[in-house]
């Protein structure tokens, strides 16, 4: 009776071998997006990349009203990509006086500097594009950045440099890399025709 089931076993074994299939090599993920690799993140700042497009179309900027709210002793979120004249709500969860201080990243200038205590909210509409610092003077810990594009499209590259800019339709656009060090800043035209196009920036 015990020798019947190891047989059986056995064969059901050799029967499962003989039909595994020969490995196939493992086929690299298809990234869905125009993808590449930017200049990394220099002094704590994220490289950002937009795509802009000849004429006017809608992307995946632009759309509601987003925020930057405080709770926690942080903002969150700590990155946010604006399209020009997108109105931008600055709130405050937490039972803490705070302050949002916005100023251009790169001359440092104050664009304004309010409190905003619990339950506050503060609009502000972009209407110049570029980079953003924003802080709480009363917590220097508290730091986000804001960019602001005319693109319809746009991310924030990874801490190393990669993006992907996910469900462009097809067309010619212009790809912009907007880097902390203004000698990384590149600007290209770029054909996207299928779903995955690859952007050399000549980034090692
Ligand atoms: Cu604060």
């Amino acid at each position: 009776m015990i020798r019947t089931c190891v047989l059986a076993i056995a064969i059901g074994l050799a029967s499962c071998s003989n039909s595994t299939p020969e490995s196939v090599p493992e086929e690299m993920p298809l990234i869905q997006g125009v993808f590449g690799q930017a200049p990394p993140t220099a002094n704590g700042i994220t490289s950002v990349v937009t795509l802009d497009a000849p004429t006017l179309i809608q992307g995946s900027l632009g759309q509601g009203n987003p925020t930057i709210d405080q709770l926690g002793l942080e903002f969150t979120p700590k990155q946010l990509l604006v399209q020009l004249g997108q109105t931008v709500g600055f709130t405050n969860s937490e039972s803490i006086g705070h302050n949002v201080h916005l100023s251009v990243l790169e001359s440092d200038s104050t664009v304004f500097n309010t409190d905003t205590d619990t339950s506050e909210r503060v609009d502000y509409i972009f209407d110049e594009a570029g980079a953003y610092n924003v802080t709480c003077d009363v917590h220097p810990g508290m730091q986000a950045m804001i960019y602001v594009t005319d693109a319809p499209f746009g991310v924030f590259a990874e801490e190393n440099g990669n993006f992907v800019i996910p469900d462009v339709p097809e067309g010619t656009y212009t790809l912009s890399v907007w880097s902390f060090n203004p000698d990384y800043r590149t600007e290209q035209i770029v054909e996207v025709n299928t779903l995955s196009t690859e952007v050399d920036l000549g980034v090692q």
